[in-house]
């Protein structure tokens, strides 16, 4: 351990500690911006400066670490006009938009850093121009303003440290963040994730927002506007209003949507059982035949995009259905639309989801039966709390209303989608039943639970043994990938997230989320999975319905057309 003296008071702390943890275990706030616990120091903003005795030079504290009888300054004039320099330098450079700025009002962490330090914006004028040259919206999911980007190296970090996607690098000729190869972001192997969308700290990286397409869609009295709520969404969107972590909060977003002008609110979560029935029939048949296996899963859409540039040898294992979101999509213009009497062309297909890559997997050319597109509107979980709030619904008064019928009931298992090792969990929930004629009955697969980057297991069933893994965030996945394509391991069943931690830590999720929100965002997920009187997908009443009365039986011809593709480069 190593001692040392902050502000007066004594602190020990394990040796390879910065400044900045003394600062946190003694409770002195100290401000940070290049700075992300979850990432690598950069240490190259300077607004955590502090002093230390003895030393001329003020020091990064985020990227300094402890010595024996340090004695450090965190809060002396002179550091409190250090930092305040420092943020008026960058100013200067920063666009003074922050009316019409796409990052939501308190996830700028510039503008609460102007609040901390008592800089007033007006005093700093932007000394700058704006160029349209960087800013680029060639993305289905991302936009990239490089005017507000105040360099602090977030971006470049989660893409290639947590994601080893690796699509941005300094340029210090220029001063700025850019691609590698100088291309537009549609022109990379970006995979849409919005990991970097999610620690950038300012507005330089955002989703493309449709919000404005969704409004129009939503009081334009000629069309049918249909609404399906993801499973993350209503575990998650509750923060934006100031409510723990993992607290569902359906029945409100169901109120808040009606209220947005919604005319049917739908669940991701029926779509997500019949891609159970889906997925599990396709599975039984690829262990039957011994084909094609390991089954890859196919929800996520940064997933698919990330096979497609990597491991386009293991496209055949990819699963043929298409994800919830898109299965959703497709019932919405077809069975709802038979059902209810409404022309497929006057319905609008709106989705909320916690992912910026469903944007993206929306737009893709395939999602789409007899040129009728199954999603046409894909809004993140944050997206629509923005909605919610600009439209003043007292979102903590609302009392809480069903789903419609007809697409409305989720299972247990549908719910759990949005946590990695929940696919697994809920695909094996049905499978094990059905390969055992019901003698199999288990709901609890803990094994694959977790937000460890990979997990296996064997599950018995039948006398067989099934051996599954569960894989979430890309970097993680090209570590399994490269042991399948090479041999190494042997598994039937795979299920992949493109985001870590699945779908709770997607692009589109409420800002910040960290292990601990992780943490909670998940346990909340599992009880609302408990709480769910019917926790397997082939017990869900509509799902049974759409069976019977259109699909006929997982796999058929017309579930074929409707719920299947296939991916091409
Ligand atoms: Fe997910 Fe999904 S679980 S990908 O994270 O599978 O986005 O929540 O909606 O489609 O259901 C996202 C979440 C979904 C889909 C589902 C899957
Ligand atoms: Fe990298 Fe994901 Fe951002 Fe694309 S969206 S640049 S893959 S972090």
């Amino acid at each position: 351990m190593v001692n040392l003296t902050i502000d007066g008071k004594s602190v020990s702390v394990d040796e390879k500690s910065t400044i900045l943890d003394a600062c946190k275990k003694l409770g002195i706030d100290i401000p940070t911006l290049c700075y992300h616990p979850e990432l690598k120091v950069e240490g190259n903003c300077n607004i955590c400066c502090v002093k230390i005795e003895g030393k001329d030079d003020f020091v990064p504290s985020c990227s300094t670490l402890v010595e024996e009888n340090l004695i450090v300054f965190t809060n002396t004039d002179e550091v409190k006009q250090k930092r305040k320099s420092i943020l008026k330098e960058l100013l200067s450079k920063h666009p003074n938009d922050c009316l019409t700025c796409e990052k939501a009002s308190g996830d700028c962490e510039l503008q609460n850093l102007c609040y901390i330090l008592d800089v007033n914006r007006d005093e700093v004028p932007f000394k700058g121009e704006i160029r349209m040259d960087l800013i680029d919206c060639s993305s289905d999911s991302i936009v990239r303003d490089m005017n507000k980007c105040i360099l602090c190296g977030r971006c470049i970090s989660v893409c290639r440290d947590i994601q080893g996607i690796g699509i941005y690098e300094f340029n210090s000729e220029k001063n700025l963040v850019r691609t590698v190869g100088d291309k537009s972001l549609k022109e990379t192997n970006c995979i849409n994730c919005g990991q970097c969308v999610k620690v950038c700290p300012v507005g330089a990286l955002y989703e493309k927002t449709q919000i404005h397409e969704a409004l129009k869609a939503l009081l334009d009295n000629n069309k049918h506007v249909v609404v399906q709520i993801a499973p993350a969404v209503k575990n998650t969107l509750g923060e934006e209003f100031g409510l723990a972590p993992g607290t569902d909060v359906t029945g409100k977003v169901v109120v808040s949507l009606r209220k947005l002008g919604a005319d049917k609110v739908f669940n991701t979560d029926f779509s997500a059982d019949v891609t159970i029935m889906e997925e599990g029939n396709e599975f039984i048949s690829r262990l039957k035949e011994g084909k094609n296996l390991p089954l890859l899963t196919s929800c996520s859409p940064g997933w698919i995009k990330f096979v497609e540039h990597n491991y386009p040898e293991l496209l055949k294992n990819v699963s043929s259905c298409k994800s919830p979101q898109q299965m959703f999509g497709a019932l919405s213009k077809s069975y709802y639309a038979k059902k209810s009497g409404i022309d497929p062309k006057n319905i609008v297909s709106i989705s909320i989801m916690p992912c910026t890559a469903k944007k993206f997997e929306a737009n893709r050319p395939e999602m789409e039966v007899n040129g009728i597109r199954d999603v046409d509107i894909v809004l993140t979980t944050r997206e629509l709390a923005k909605m919610i709030k600009i439209k003043n619904i007292p979102f903590l008064d609302l009392e809480d209303e069903d789903f419609d019928k007809f697409l409305g009931k989720g299972t247990g298992a549908a719910r759990i989608f949005a946590t990695s090792g929940g696919v697994m969990e809920a695909a094996l929930r049905t499978v094990s039943y059905v390969l055992t004629d019901g003698e199999m009955d288990d709901i609890d697969y803990k094994s694959v639970r977790g937000l460890d980057g990979i997990k296996e297991a064997e599950i018995k069933i039948n006398g067989t043994v099934v051996r599954v893994a569960v894989v979430n965030g890309a970097l993680n996945t090209r570590k399994l990938l490269d042991k399948v394509v090479n041999g190494e391991v042997d598994y039937h069943f795979i299920e992949v997230m493109g985001c870590p931690g699945g779908c709770l830590g997607g692009g589109g999720a409420p800002i910040p989320d960290n292990k601990e929100i992780m943490e909670m965002r998940k346990e909340g997920l599992y009880n609302s999975d408990r709480n769910n009187e019917i926790r397997r997908s082939f017990e869900n009443p509509e799902v049974k319905e759409l069976y019977d009365e259109y699909l006929k039986n997982p796999g058929s011809h017309l579930a074929h057309k409707l719920l299947h593709t296939s991916y091409v480069d």
